[in-house]
């Protein structure tokens, strides 16, 4: 019966890094669901952060990144051979568990994450990151400017107004309503990442009577990310 499985070798490029984008299925009603904080919910961000911390610890990937509901692995040595039914089905069904483990929260569905493998050439993973970084900022934009205007119209109305709306024209709106979204949490704006870091030990050599300096690596998670640039992704290493 094994040659009815027809996609189980269906797998990435050898050598290849790839990212894995996880993306929470219908979270918008799981929001309502678990009467999340609008725009921005901050226990669930935690949450989120622990999500990644555990696929960071689980799978080893050089870099995570995060906003609203979704995040993106970056995999240098890919696990499971490749294999694109194995890294669709584990990462996001570890990811989901991570999920209700973290938030400990009564559900009314069980929370699942969709997944996606993308192949990722070196000269294009600055851009990708900037491209997800520009998705969080417009998510800022338009979830303040939503509620802002929900608050003040019905929610047809507000609705029919932020579509027909630019970005710099939401935040203009915001502005002239005394919110400044210059002053908001840096992670609303620009997600959260979470990388290694390098960590400096200076111990005293009892037997060379000497001090010894070594470095550490340990797992950081960015809630004032910069933003993205060739120079971030060289300086934390995740680009030479
Ligand atoms: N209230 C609230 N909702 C959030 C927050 N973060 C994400 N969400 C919800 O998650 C959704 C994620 O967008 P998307 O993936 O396009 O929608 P989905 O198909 O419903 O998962 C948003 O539309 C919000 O409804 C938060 O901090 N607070
Ligand atoms: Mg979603």
């Amino acid at each position: 019966m094994k040659e009815y499985e027809i996609y189980s070798n269906l797998k990435v490029p050898v050598n290849s890094k790839i990212i894995i984008r996880l993306d929470g299925r219908s979270f918008h009603t799981l929001a309502n669901d678990l009467n999340l904080i609008k725009p921005y919910d901050e226990n669930f961000y935690k949450v989120i952060s622990e999500v990644c911390m555990d696929l960071f610890k689980e799978f080893s990937p050089l870099f995570i990144y995060t906003f609203s509901d979704e995040i993106s692995l970056l995999l240098d040595k890919v696990p499971f051979d490749g294999r694109i039914e194995k890294l669709n089905s584990v990462f996001p069904s570890f990811a989901s568990s991570s999920f209700v483990i973290h938030y400990n929260a009564e559900f009314k569905k069980p929370p699942a994450f969709d997944s996606r493998v993308i192949p990722i050439a070196d000269e294009d993973i600055v851009k990708y990151f900037k491209w997800r970084q520009d998705e969080s900022w417009r998510n800022c934009v338009n979830s303040h400017g939503i509620f802002h205007l929900k608050n003040k119209y019905s929610n047809a109305e507000a609705n029919d107004k932020i579509n027909g709306m630019k970005l710099n024209e939401i935040h203009e709106l915001l502005f002239q309503d005394g919110i400044n979204l210059n002053d908001i949490e840096t992670y609303k704006k620009r997600g959260i990442a979470i990388y290694r870091k390098q960590k400096k030990i200076t111990g005293f050599n009892k037997k060379e009577n000497i001090n010894q300096t070594s470095y550490r690596s340990y797992l950081y998670t960015d809630w004032n990310v910069e933003k993205f640039s060739e120079k971030f992704f060289k300086e934390i290493d995740v680009i030479k």
